[in-house]
């Protein structure tokens, strides 16, 4: 007789949480200051006050987190700011790290 194979229903999980990336920005002292806030409206859409306390922030500590997303999505920020940076010679730094 033909052996069965019975396969029991998954009823725990069938999604992933995907992992997700710290976006860190470093900071420096040639990049302006309207620069570095006109890339988080931009970029990270902050709205003008959020941009401004992240900027300040990242001015007086060193570095600051500005947002968490997945690979692709921080990946693809980090892109855009370090070419945007290129193109106006500024020498901005920023980082991706795994939450
Ligand atoms: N420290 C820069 C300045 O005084 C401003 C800055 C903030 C640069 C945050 C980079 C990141 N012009």
């Amino acid at each position: 007789m033909a052996k069965k194979t019975v396969y029991k229903e998954d009823t725990t999980t069938d999604f992933k949480k995907p992992k997700l990336y710290r976006v860190i920005l470093l900071n420096d002292d040639y990049t302006t200051m309207d620069f570095v806030v006109e890339i988080l409206m931009s970029v990270f859409h902050k709205d003008p006050f959020e941009a401004t306390q992240i900027m300040l922030n990242v001015h007086q500590n060193g570095k600051g987190i500005v947002g968490v997303y997945t690979y692709d999505i921080a990946k693809t920020k980090v892109s855009q700011v370090e070419q945007l940076a290129k193109e106006r010679e500024f020498p901005l730094g920023i980082i991706m790290e795994p939450e």
